[in-house]
């Protein structure tokens, strides 16, 4: 009885922050912060107290992985998508931070956009198809659930992205932990689709790779950080050699 009084409270505060989009500073400590922290310690304690330990244990930083495979469900000549999706998140305050880096896309010109969802089970026992809908902790319409992170365009096959601020957590009763990654045919129309399932899915279409999301330690989040960074550091040195002086 005790632990609940501690409990509902606590998910009240935090679904608050979470579907206002509030940006939390790290500094600057309210006391509505202060009861958040402890209420997802409690949680991040009950629930996993493994990973808590690890957390603390790594300067208060997270990483997730979902290794991503191919439907077995495609038909013959659908794209045979692979890769990783990783996030990385700083206790308790930080924003979830995430990178794509995805294989196995037709190359060409005038490629269309993919969606990308977390959905709400890490169930693959029928392929993507056992993952059910988007996760919809908060009852809301698409595309503001936490793991709809838009339309993403293949370059010479692959999709590498890297995405920060993102809504979605790894922390407290709202973790994305055990829930799965979902790449889709087509494009998320953003609810814009005029119809029920617009609302519901961004009628993105059939279910082209699929992943659960589990617990890692720093080095592929690493690897892939700086190999990103290092391109988008030549990208702009070519931009500046070329641009007129
Ligand atoms: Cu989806
Ligand atoms: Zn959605």
């Amino acid at each position: 009885m005790f632990l609940l009084l501690f409990l509902i409270p606590g998910l009240i505060l935090c679904e608050c922050n979470v579907s206002t989009g509030e940006d939390v500073q790290p500094t600057a400590v309210s006391p509505l912060q202060d009861i958040q922290k402890k209420v997802n310690e409690l949680w991040s304690s009950l629930l996993y107290p493994h990973l808590y330990e690890e957390v603390l244990a790594s300067n208060g930083t997270a990483y997730a992985v979902c290794t991503v495979k191919p439907s077995t469900k495609l038909d013959a000549g659908m794209p045979q998508v692979t890769g990783q999706v990783l996030f990385r998140q700083t206790y308790p305050y930080g924003k979830l931070e995430s990178i794509f880096y995805l294989d196995g896309f037709p190359t060409g010109a005038n490629l269309s956009g993919r969606a990308i969802h977390i959905h709400q089970y890490g169930d693959l026992s029928d392929s993507c198809d056992s993952a059910g809908g988007h996760y919809n902790p908060f009852k809301v319409n698409h595309p503001s659930h936490p793991g709809d992170f838009g339309n993403f365009y293949s370059k010479e096959g692959k999709i590498i992205k890297y995405k920060a601020n993102l809504v979605a957590t790894l922390f407290g009763p709202y973790t994305i932990m055990g829930r799965s990654v979902v790449v889709h045919v087509q494009e998320d129309d953003l609810g814009k689709g005029n119809n029920k399932a617009s609302l519901e899915n961004g009628n993105a279409g059939k279910r082209l790779a699929c992943c659960v999301i589990g617990t890692c330690n720093k080095n592929q989040w690493v690897k892939r950080f700086s190999e990103i960074m290092e391109k988008r550091k030549k990208r702009l040195t070519r931009r500046a050699q070329n641009s007129p002086a």
